[in-house]
């Protein structure tokens, strides 16, 4: 890949979600130039990193994908501290929380406590899908409603995957359901800081709905670190505990991916697969 964009810079944490390696539409090298180009003390990966279950369906790897694992591998061997959190789209990984690889911690949730000593909640953010879809029933029938709701939310997922049917999706539910996006995306702000004052925490920091936010909902700081599939974002947290929305792909405006040449990258079917597997290897040597 060619030398593009300005250089990056050192912030204490990175925040990272819906990257989806394994399909067509992740911005792999973007994403590249980005781990090449900024550093930080603390990495959190905020959930649907790799896309499990729609490589079940259609196998897609480039060596792009690989180079985005090895790289996140190699800040953690260097001292970044680096947090996996699963995702509703490789929440294959859920079997194995909490739990540490090496240098990478796996967990459902972490708290991160910021350089101003504020505590946010991270997680992906699709526990709540269940909540969003029976909001009004529940603001009705109270908290207690509310708390069955998460569990059986859990549950329910945890059944469906052992039975190997899809995950259900929420964004697709709604499109029928909610007049628009905007909608939408107010009501997922909403359901996550309620959660937060809950559980007496300052902020959140989520993923799952592809869009990027840095806003105060009630007294709660509510983050979201966006995707690497449309708008190429990440959440920082500069060194006195202020956070930002990086928008890399406006920083790299000149780049531009040719279809053919992606095409020409994606290498015959058994050498994808035999990259994967080195991917998954080099996890497995993590553990200690
Ligand atoms: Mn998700």
């Amino acid at each position: 890949m060619n030398a593009i964009s300005p250089k990056g810079r050192r912030y204490r944490s990175i925040f990272l979600s819906d990257v989806h390696l394994g399909t067509p539409g992740c911005k792999a090298e973007l994403l590249l130039d980005f781990l090449k180009k900024n550093e930080s003390e603390y990495l959190y990966l905020v959930g649907d990193i790799i896309d499990v279950w729609r490589m079940k369906r259609a196998w897609y790897w480039r060596q792009a994908h690989n180079d985005v694992i090895q790289k996140l591998l190699r800040k953690a061997r260097k001292g970044t501290r680096l947090y996996f959190i699963p995702g509703n789209h490789d929440e294959n990984f859920r079997d194995f929380t909490p739990t540490r690889f090496g240098k990478m911690v796996v967990a459902e949730e972490v708290i991160h406590k910021t350089a101003d000593g504020r505590n946010f909640l991270v997680l992906h953010g699709d526990k709540f899908d269940g909540v969003i879809k029976y909001a009004k029933w529940l603001a009705v029938a109270g908290d207690r409603a509310y708390s069955v709701m998460l569990a059986l939310n859990t549950w329910f997922n945890v059944a469906r995957r052992k039975l190997g049917f899809q995950y259900w999706s929420l964004s697709a539910y709604l499109k029928h359901k909610v007049k628009n996006a905007v909608e939408y995306i107010s009501l997922f702000n909403k359901t996550v800081a309620d959660e937060t004052r809950r559980r007496g925490l300052d902020g959140v920091i989520c993923g799952h709905i592809h869009h990027a936010e840095i806003r105060e909902i009630d007294g709660i700081t509510y983050c979201n670190d966006g995707d690497w599939v449309e708008s190429c974002t990440a959440l920082v947290e500069h060194f006195d505990g202020r956070f930002e929305i990086v928008y890399w792909a406006d920083i790299v405006k000149k780049q531009i991916f040719p279809r053919e040449q992606l095409e020409k990258e994606c290498v015959s079917s058994s050498s994808q697969t035999l990259g994967f597997l080195r991917s998954m290897a080099s996890f497995a040597r993590l553990i200690p």
